[in-house]
């Protein structure tokens, strides 16, 4: 069976709705830190687990024989900056409770998320490299590279399954944005249809690689699913869809809302984001387990605007 930790989150959530339609509501036991997302809770098994807390997480695996972990909980990017130590030690102590299950056998495979994050002001920027410079420069992007070290090291020394695929910005609308830098490539629809205006916390030039839920859900599927001998990077596989700035979501939405107007006024997430590349290079991906994303921007656009009046 398997047990998605942070259940509640923007990837966690959808991920908890397509592993149960694949392989049986009862198979995916959801799991995060308090009941508050009830229609989550009401959607199938649901326990509280604290990610950093190893027993809960080892209570939980015995009483539902899981043997599959997606460890989804985390602190993002612009939330760590403001809680540094609490970002190190939420995002790395859940990592080890996780390995070490496996490692021990309790588990027999783990997902856990990195991201573009890792990269910094020195990486390259356009076309990032699977293999490359990384100094990241946010305590989130800290957490991610020295994650993908240790899902690595257990991999190699210990034999455990773990993957990893390095997300880009997420853009979805089940979910609230959550802390994230490119979150603003949320909030924008949930404003423009509210109010028809966004003041944008990034410049309108800032190009951030973006992905939709649906590919990026897909592409964790694929991963996770794909034979053993086919994952060959054991650090975290880069991954992107597409690359877009402010100004450009700005364009596509008064595609569908003419009178739409965004203003821009940068703030301490501009740092971050002019850390990070404006475009991947997944070529890793596409050729070990033949990724391939769906969503162009336009296709995000019209999809969020109208998933977002409906709901
Ligand atoms: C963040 N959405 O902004 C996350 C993600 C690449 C960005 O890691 O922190």
């Amino acid at each position: 069976k398997i047990l998605i930790i942070g259940a509640a989150g923007q990837i966690g959530s959808e991920l908890t709705y397509k592993l149960r339609s694949i392989y049986g509501k009862d198979n995916v036991i959801a799991s995060d830190l308090n009941y508050n997302n009830i229609e989550l809770v009401n959607s199938g098994t649901f326990e509280i687990i604290d990610a950093m807390d190893y027993a809960s997480i080892k209570i939980c695996c015995e009483k539902h024989n899981i043997d599959t972990i997606y460890l989804m909980a985390a602190m993002l990017s612009a939330t760590g900056e403001k809680y540094p130590m609490k970002a190190w030690d939420l995002n790395m102590q859940s990592l080890f409770h996780v390995l070490n299950l496996a490692k021990a056998k309790a588990i027999k495979k783990v997902f856990w998320p990195s991201s573009i994050a890792v990269f910094g002001p020195t990486t390259p920027t356009t076309d990032t490299p699977q293999h490359t410079i990384m100094e990241p420069t946010t305590v989130y992007g800290i957490t991610k590279q020295v994650g993908e070290r240790w899902c690595e090291y257990y991999n190699d020394k210990y034999g455990v399954d773990v993957r990893s695929i390095r997300y880009p910005g997420i853009i979805s609308w089940k979910t609230l944005p959550g802390g994230g830098t490119t979150d603003y490539a949320v909030e924008i629809y949930h404003e423009a249809l509210k109010n028809k205006n966004y003041e944008c916390f990034l410049s309108e030039d800032t190009a951030l690689p973006m992905m939709y839920m649906d590919d990026a859900i897909d592409a964790t599927v694929a991963l996770m699913t794909a034979n053993a001998e086919k994952v060959k990077i054991r650090s975290s596989y880069n991954l992107s869809g597409i690359s877009f700035t402010p100004k450009e979501i700005a364009n596509a939405i008064k595609k569908e809302i003419p009178d739409f107007e965004i203003t821009y006024k940068p703030d301490f997430r501009q740092q971050i984001a002019d850390s990070w590349p404006s475009s991947i290079d997944d070529t890793s991906a596409r050729e070990d387990w033949n990724w391939k994303h769906k969503f162009d921007l336009d296709g995000i656009t019209k999809d969020m605007l109208k998933n977002l009046s409906s709901k």
